[in-house]
Protein backbone atom coordinates (compact mmCIF):
# COMPACT_ATOMS: atom_id res chain seq x y z
CA UNK A 1 0.00 0.00 0.00
CA UNK A 2 3.32 2.12 0.03
CA UNK A 3 2.40 5.61 -1.64
CA UNK A 4 -1.12 4.33 -2.36
CA UNK A 5 -2.60 6.13 0.67
CA UNK A 6 -6.28 6.32 1.08
CA UNK A 7 -7.59 10.19 1.15
CA UNK A 8 -9.91 10.43 4.31
CA UNK A 9 -12.23 13.20 3.73
CA UNK A 10 -15.91 12.76 3.83
CA UNK A 11 -17.36 12.69 0.11
CA UNK A 12 -19.85 15.83 -0.10
CA UNK A 13 -23.27 14.65 0.22
CA UNK A 14 -24.18 18.26 -2.08
CA UNK A 15 -22.28 16.82 -4.76
CA UNK A 16 -23.24 13.57 -5.26
CA UNK A 17 -26.90 14.64 -4.81
CA UNK A 18 -26.49 16.89 -8.00
CA UNK A 19 -24.26 14.58 -9.94
CA UNK A 20 -24.73 14.06 -13.80
CA UNK A 21 -23.20 10.98 -13.77
CA UNK A 22 -26.33 9.70 -12.13
CA UNK A 23 -29.80 11.37 -11.88
CA UNK A 24 -31.54 11.17 -8.52
CA UNK A 25 -34.64 8.70 -8.18
CA UNK A 26 -36.38 10.82 -6.50
CA UNK A 27 -38.48 9.80 -2.88
CA UNK A 28 -39.94 6.32 -3.11
CA UNK A 29 -43.32 6.12 -1.60
CA UNK A 30 -42.69 4.13 1.49
CA UNK A 31 -39.94 6.71 2.56
CA UNK A 32 -42.79 9.73 1.94
CA UNK A 33 -45.27 8.13 3.75
CA UNK A 34 -43.35 6.89 6.31
CA UNK A 35 -41.91 11.25 6.92
CA UNK A 36 -45.65 12.58 6.55
CA UNK A 37 -47.30 9.91 9.12
CA UNK A 38 -46.35 12.82 11.97
CA UNK A 39 -49.05 14.37 9.86
CA UNK A 40 -52.37 11.91 11.04
CA UNK A 41 -53.88 12.67 14.23
CA UNK A 42 -53.65 9.23 15.05
CA UNK A 43 -49.92 8.21 14.24
CA UNK A 44 -50.22 4.71 14.48
CA UNK A 45 -48.40 3.60 11.55
CA UNK A 46 -51.48 1.70 10.64
CA UNK A 47 -53.23 3.97 8.30
CA UNK A 48 -49.39 4.27 6.38
CA UNK A 49 -49.32 0.71 6.57
CA UNK A 50 -52.87 0.61 4.79
CA UNK A 51 -51.70 2.67 2.26
CA UNK A 52 -48.52 0.64 1.78
CA UNK A 53 -50.82 -2.45 1.00
CA UNK A 54 -52.83 -0.76 -1.41
CA UNK A 55 -49.87 0.34 -3.21
CA UNK A 56 -48.64 -2.93 -3.13
CA UNK A 57 -51.92 -4.46 -4.09
CA UNK A 58 -51.77 -1.66 -6.82
CA UNK A 59 -48.97 -3.05 -8.28
CA UNK A 60 -50.11 -6.83 -9.19
CA UNK A 61 -53.42 -5.07 -10.57
CA UNK A 62 -51.24 -3.12 -12.86
CA UNK A 63 -49.35 -5.93 -14.16
CA UNK A 64 -52.64 -7.89 -14.53
CA UNK A 65 -54.15 -4.69 -16.58
CA UNK A 66 -51.11 -5.01 -18.48
CA UNK A 67 -51.37 -8.44 -20.13
CA UNK A 68 -54.72 -7.82 -20.14
CA UNK A 69 -54.02 -8.31 -24.08
CA UNK A 70 -52.52 -11.37 -23.41
CA UNK A 71 -54.84 -12.94 -21.36
CA UNK A 72 -57.62 -12.80 -24.21
CA UNK A 73 -55.39 -14.33 -26.88
CA UNK A 74 -54.26 -17.01 -24.17
CA UNK A 75 -57.70 -18.06 -23.09
CA UNK A 76 -60.97 -15.87 -22.54
CA UNK A 77 -63.01 -15.91 -19.74
CA UNK A 78 -64.33 -19.00 -18.66
CA UNK A 79 -61.65 -20.95 -19.23
CA UNK A 80 -59.14 -22.35 -17.43
CA UNK A 81 -55.19 -21.39 -17.18
CA UNK A 82 -51.99 -23.87 -17.24
CA UNK A 83 -52.17 -24.27 -13.97
CA UNK A 84 -56.03 -25.31 -13.80
CA UNK A 85 -57.92 -22.43 -12.40
CA UNK A 86 -60.61 -20.07 -13.61
CA UNK A 87 -59.90 -17.06 -16.00
CA UNK A 88 -61.39 -14.42 -13.92
CA UNK A 89 -62.40 -11.07 -15.23
CA UNK A 90 -59.82 -8.32 -14.51
CA UNK A 91 -62.38 -6.33 -12.36
CA UNK A 92 -62.70 -9.38 -10.18
CA UNK A 93 -59.37 -10.10 -9.99
CA UNK A 94 -59.04 -6.63 -8.87
CA UNK A 95 -61.54 -7.15 -5.98
CA UNK A 96 -59.34 -9.97 -5.00
CA UNK A 97 -56.08 -8.47 -4.79
CA UNK A 98 -57.22 -5.33 -3.06
CA UNK A 99 -59.37 -7.54 -0.67
CA UNK A 100 -56.60 -10.20 0.25
CA UNK A 101 -53.89 -7.32 0.97
CA UNK A 102 -56.13 -5.45 2.96
CA UNK A 103 -57.08 -7.98 5.01
CA UNK A 104 -53.98 -9.73 6.13
CA UNK A 105 -52.33 -6.90 8.19
CA UNK A 106 -56.09 -6.59 10.43
CA UNK A 107 -56.12 -3.26 9.91
CA UNK A 108 -59.42 -3.16 8.47
CA UNK A 109 -62.85 -4.18 10.07
CA UNK A 110 -65.15 -4.07 6.98
CA UNK A 111 -64.27 -3.21 2.68
CA UNK A 112 -67.39 -1.58 0.50
CA UNK A 113 -66.40 -2.45 -3.15
CA UNK A 114 -67.96 -2.19 -6.34
CA UNK A 115 -68.05 -6.15 -6.27
CA UNK A 116 -69.46 -6.81 -3.47
CA UNK A 117 -72.83 -6.62 -2.88
CA UNK A 118 -72.98 -6.59 0.76
CA UNK A 119 -69.86 -5.19 2.77
CA UNK A 120 -67.26 -7.58 3.38
CA UNK A 121 -66.64 -8.56 7.55
CA UNK A 122 -63.00 -8.46 8.14
CA UNK A 123 -61.32 -8.21 11.53
CA UNK A 124 -63.69 -6.68 14.68
CA UNK A 125 -60.12 -5.71 16.13
CA UNK A 126 -59.64 -3.20 12.93
CA UNK A 127 -59.85 0.33 12.92
CA UNK A 128 -60.44 1.28 9.47
CA UNK A 129 -63.13 0.75 7.02
CA UNK A 130 -62.52 0.88 3.60
CA UNK A 131 -64.70 1.80 0.34
CA UNK A 132 -62.81 0.79 -2.72
CA UNK A 133 -63.87 0.99 -6.85
CA UNK A 134 -61.34 -2.13 -7.27
CA UNK A 135 -60.97 -1.36 -11.35
CA UNK A 136 -63.46 1.48 -12.86
CA UNK A 137 -63.91 1.88 -16.04
CA UNK A 138 -63.83 -1.85 -16.69
CA UNK A 139 -65.60 -1.24 -19.94
CA UNK A 140 -62.63 0.03 -21.22
CA UNK A 141 -60.33 -2.83 -20.34
CA UNK A 142 -60.96 -4.74 -23.77
CA UNK A 143 -60.20 -1.41 -25.60
CA UNK A 144 -56.67 -0.60 -23.67
CA UNK A 145 -57.91 2.76 -22.61
CA UNK A 146 -56.58 3.77 -19.21
CA UNK A 147 -58.99 2.74 -15.79
CA UNK A 148 -58.21 2.88 -12.74
CA UNK A 149 -58.47 2.15 -8.75
CA UNK A 150 -60.16 4.00 -6.36
CA UNK A 151 -60.25 4.32 -2.77
CA UNK A 152 -61.35 5.97 0.39
CA UNK A 153 -60.20 5.04 4.13
CA UNK A 154 -62.24 5.54 7.11
CA UNK A 155 -61.68 5.39 10.71
CA UNK A 156 -64.34 3.57 12.27
CA UNK A 157 -66.65 5.22 14.93
CA UNK A 158 -67.86 2.05 17.89
CA UNK A 159 -65.13 0.47 19.61
CA UNK A 160 -62.89 -2.06 17.97
CA UNK A 161 -63.61 -5.59 19.00
CA UNK A 162 -67.11 -5.56 19.16
CA UNK A 163 -69.10 -6.13 15.91
CA UNK A 164 -69.39 -3.38 13.12
CA UNK A 165 -72.11 -1.06 13.00
CA UNK A 166 -74.07 0.73 11.01
CA UNK A 167 -72.24 4.01 11.36
CA UNK A 168 -69.21 2.52 10.96
CA UNK A 169 -69.95 2.03 7.22
CA UNK A 170 -72.42 4.84 6.34
CA UNK A 171 -69.95 7.82 7.61
CA UNK A 172 -69.93 11.46 5.25
CA UNK A 173 -67.33 11.86 2.43
CA UNK A 174 -66.25 14.55 4.78
CA UNK A 175 -64.88 11.87 7.47
CA UNK A 176 -62.49 10.23 5.25
CA UNK A 177 -58.58 10.46 6.87
CA UNK A 178 -57.39 9.39 3.46
CA UNK A 179 -58.40 8.65 -0.19
CA UNK A 180 -56.68 8.06 -3.47
CA UNK A 181 -56.66 6.56 -6.51
CA UNK A 182 -54.38 4.89 -9.01
CA UNK A 183 -54.24 5.40 -12.54
CA UNK A 184 -53.48 2.54 -15.23
CA UNK A 185 -52.52 4.97 -17.82
CA UNK A 186 -49.28 5.25 -20.50
CA UNK A 187 -48.26 5.06 -16.88
CA UNK A 188 -49.13 4.17 -13.58
CA UNK A 189 -49.79 6.81 -10.92
CA UNK A 190 -50.71 6.32 -7.59
CA UNK A 191 -52.25 10.18 -6.16
CA UNK A 192 -53.83 10.74 -2.69
CA UNK A 193 -54.42 12.58 0.60
CA UNK A 194 -54.69 12.36 4.00
CA UNK A 195 -56.05 15.64 4.39
CA UNK A 196 -53.06 17.69 4.11
CA UNK A 197 -52.91 18.23 0.06
CA UNK A 198 -52.59 15.94 -2.76
CA UNK A 199 -49.14 14.23 -3.72
CA UNK A 200 -48.81 12.26 -6.89
CA UNK A 201 -46.16 9.25 -7.20
CA UNK A 202 -45.57 7.26 -10.61
CA UNK A 203 -44.77 3.56 -10.86
CA UNK A 204 -40.81 2.94 -12.03
CA UNK A 205 -41.74 -0.75 -13.56
CA UNK A 206 -38.19 -1.91 -13.61
CA UNK A 207 -37.55 -0.96 -9.62
CA UNK A 208 -41.05 -2.00 -8.49
CA UNK A 209 -41.71 1.25 -6.88
CA UNK A 210 -43.35 4.45 -6.81
CA UNK A 211 -41.99 7.61 -6.82
CA UNK A 212 -42.89 10.78 -6.07
CA UNK A 213 -43.03 12.85 -9.74
CA UNK A 214 -46.26 15.21 -8.57
CA UNK A 215 -45.62 17.08 -5.17
CA UNK A 216 -48.59 18.72 -3.89
CA UNK A 217 -50.88 18.81 -6.83
CA UNK A 218 -53.14 22.16 -7.68
CA UNK A 219 -55.84 22.11 -9.61
CA UNK A 220 -56.55 25.07 -11.37
CA UNK A 221 -59.13 27.88 -10.26
CA UNK A 222 -60.48 27.92 -13.66
CA UNK A 223 -59.94 25.54 -16.93
CA UNK A 224 -61.33 25.06 -20.78
CA UNK A 225 -61.98 21.23 -20.74
CA UNK A 226 -65.60 19.65 -20.32
CA UNK A 227 -65.97 15.81 -19.75
CA UNK A 228 -69.88 15.08 -19.91
CA UNK A 229 -71.36 11.99 -22.24
CA UNK A 230 -73.53 14.19 -24.70
CA UNK A 231 -75.16 11.15 -25.57
CA UNK A 232 -77.24 11.62 -23.25
CA UNK A 233 -77.83 15.10 -23.64
CA UNK A 234 -81.81 14.74 -24.58
CA UNK A 235 -82.29 13.73 -21.37
CA UNK A 236 -79.92 16.40 -19.18
CA UNK A 237 -81.76 18.96 -16.96
CA UNK A 238 -82.22 22.44 -18.43
CA UNK A 239 -79.04 23.84 -16.05
CA UNK A 240 -77.26 21.13 -17.34
CA UNK A 241 -77.89 22.06 -21.25
CA UNK A 242 -77.14 25.13 -20.72
CA UNK A 243 -73.87 24.70 -19.50
CA UNK A 244 -72.53 22.55 -21.62
CA UNK A 245 -73.73 25.13 -24.71
CA UNK A 246 -71.91 27.70 -22.12
CA UNK A 247 -68.87 25.37 -22.66
CA UNK A 248 -69.47 25.50 -26.54
CA UNK A 249 -70.04 29.37 -26.49
CA UNK A 250 -66.46 29.87 -25.34
CA UNK A 251 -64.75 26.88 -27.36
CA UNK A 252 -63.82 24.85 -24.73
CA UNK A 253 -62.47 21.56 -25.28
CA UNK A 254 -64.54 18.82 -24.80
CA UNK A 255 -62.87 15.26 -23.82
CA UNK A 256 -64.65 12.30 -22.62
CA UNK A 257 -62.19 9.21 -22.04
CA UNK A 258 -65.32 7.62 -20.16
CA UNK A 259 -63.05 6.41 -17.52
CA UNK A 260 -64.28 8.75 -14.18
CA UNK A 261 -59.89 7.90 -12.99
CA UNK A 262 -58.40 9.04 -16.29
CA UNK A 263 -60.85 12.07 -17.25
CA UNK A 264 -60.19 13.41 -13.39
CA UNK A 265 -57.00 13.20 -13.40
CA UNK A 266 -56.31 14.73 -16.65
CA UNK A 267 -58.98 17.67 -15.44
CA UNK A 268 -56.77 17.82 -12.40
CA UNK A 269 -53.26 18.45 -14.01
CA UNK A 270 -54.68 20.59 -16.97
CA UNK A 271 -58.04 22.19 -15.26
CA UNK A 272 -61.42 21.19 -16.19
CA UNK A 273 -64.78 19.64 -15.24
CA UNK A 274 -66.21 16.10 -15.25
CA UNK A 275 -69.92 16.23 -14.85
CA UNK A 276 -72.41 12.85 -14.66
CA UNK A 277 -75.45 14.42 -14.48
CA UNK A 278 -78.76 12.69 -13.58
CA UNK A 279 -80.06 10.96 -16.93
CA UNK A 280 -83.64 9.28 -18.47
CA UNK A 281 -81.41 5.80 -17.43
CA UNK A 282 -80.04 7.19 -14.36
CA UNK A 283 -82.04 9.31 -12.69
CA UNK A 284 -79.89 9.59 -9.21
CA UNK A 285 -76.85 9.74 -11.95
CA UNK A 286 -74.33 6.79 -12.63
CA UNK A 287 -71.53 7.34 -10.27
CA UNK A 288 -71.52 5.93 -6.38
CA UNK A 289 -71.23 7.78 -3.88
CA UNK A 290 -69.31 5.81 -1.40
CA UNK A 291 -66.39 4.42 -3.59
CA UNK A 292 -65.86 6.72 -6.11
CA UNK A 293 -67.29 10.14 -5.92
CA UNK A 294 -66.15 10.26 -2.07
CA UNK A 295 -62.64 9.81 -2.82
CA UNK A 296 -62.12 12.01 -5.79
CA UNK A 297 -64.56 14.77 -3.96
CA UNK A 298 -61.91 14.75 -1.28
CA UNK A 299 -58.83 14.69 -3.37
CA UNK A 300 -60.85 17.54 -5.58
CA UNK A 301 -61.21 20.11 -2.52
CA UNK A 302 -57.64 19.15 -1.44
CA UNK A 303 -56.36 20.24 -4.53
CA UNK A 304 -58.12 23.42 -4.48
CA UNK A 305 -61.09 21.82 -6.54
CA UNK A 306 -64.27 21.33 -6.20
CA UNK A 307 -67.39 18.52 -5.72
CA UNK A 308 -71.05 18.70 -5.70
CA UNK A 309 -74.35 16.96 -6.93
CA UNK A 310 -75.22 19.81 -8.70
CA UNK A 311 -76.51 21.50 -5.54
CA UNK A 312 -74.84 20.30 -1.97
CA UNK A 313 -70.97 19.69 -1.61
CA UNK A 314 -70.82 15.74 -1.85
CA UNK A 315 -68.56 15.24 1.26
CA UNK A 316 -71.68 16.05 3.08
CA UNK A 317 -73.51 13.75 1.64
CA UNK A 318 -75.21 11.33 4.22
CA UNK A 319 -75.37 7.64 2.81
CA UNK A 320 -77.74 5.49 3.16
CA UNK A 321 -76.67 2.75 0.96
CA UNK A 322 -73.69 0.97 0.07
CA UNK A 323 -74.33 1.51 -3.36
CA UNK A 324 -75.67 4.98 -3.55
CA UNK A 325 -75.63 6.95 -6.52
CA UNK A 326 -75.56 10.27 -6.87
CA UNK A 327 -75.38 13.32 -9.68
CA UNK A 328 -71.26 14.33 -9.77
CA UNK A 329 -69.54 17.83 -10.44
CA UNK A 330 -66.25 17.81 -10.28
CA UNK A 331 -63.30 19.89 -10.94
CA UNK A 332 -61.97 23.35 -10.99
CA UNK A 333 -63.76 25.77 -8.59
CA UNK A 334 -65.00 28.60 -11.02
CA UNK A 335 -66.40 25.75 -13.65
CA UNK A 336 -68.22 23.68 -10.54
CA UNK A 337 -69.93 27.25 -9.79
CA UNK A 338 -70.55 28.01 -13.18
CA UNK A 339 -72.92 25.09 -13.60
CA UNK A 340 -74.41 24.15 -10.37
CA UNK A 341 -75.55 28.52 -10.91
CA UNK A 342 -77.64 27.45 -13.94
P1 LIG B 1 -67.65 2.07 -16.29
O1 LIG B 1 -69.13 1.98 -16.39
O2 LIG B 1 -66.94 1.69 -17.55
O3 LIG B 1 -67.08 1.38 -15.08
O4 LIG B 1 -67.80 4.33 -12.87
C1 LIG B 1 -68.47 4.03 -13.96
C2 LIG B 1 -67.91 4.58 -15.25
O5 LIG B 1 -67.28 3.63 -16.07
C3 LIG B 1 -66.92 5.74 -15.12
O6 LIG B 1 -65.59 5.34 -14.96
C4 LIG B 1 -67.13 6.49 -16.39
O7 LIG B 1 -66.76 7.84 -16.31
C5 LIG B 1 -68.61 6.32 -16.62
O8 LIG B 1 -69.01 5.14 -15.93
C6 LIG B 1 -68.95 6.15 -18.05
O9 LIG B 1 -70.32 6.03 -18.18
P2 LIG B 1 -71.04 6.29 -19.59
O10 LIG B 1 -70.58 5.19 -20.50
O11 LIG B 1 -72.49 6.22 -19.28
O12 LIG B 1 -70.63 7.64 -20.07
Amino acid sequence: MKGMQRSINKANSTSIESSRIAQPIGTALDRFIKNNQDQFQYASGELSQLLRDIALASKVVNREVNKAGLIDIMGAVGSTNTAGDQQQKLDVLANIRFTRALAKGGEVCALVSEESETFVDLNNDGKYVIAIDPLDGSSNIDVNVSIGTIFSIYRRKSNPGAPIQKIDILQKGKEQVAAGYILYGSSTMLVYTTGHGVNGFTYEASLGEYFLSHPDMRMPDDGKIYSINEGSANSFSTGIKNYVQFCKDKNYTGRYIGSLVADFHRNLLKGGIYIYPATAKDPSGKLRLMYECNALAFIAEQANGKATNGKIRILDIQPEDLHQRTPFHVGSRKMVDTVDSL
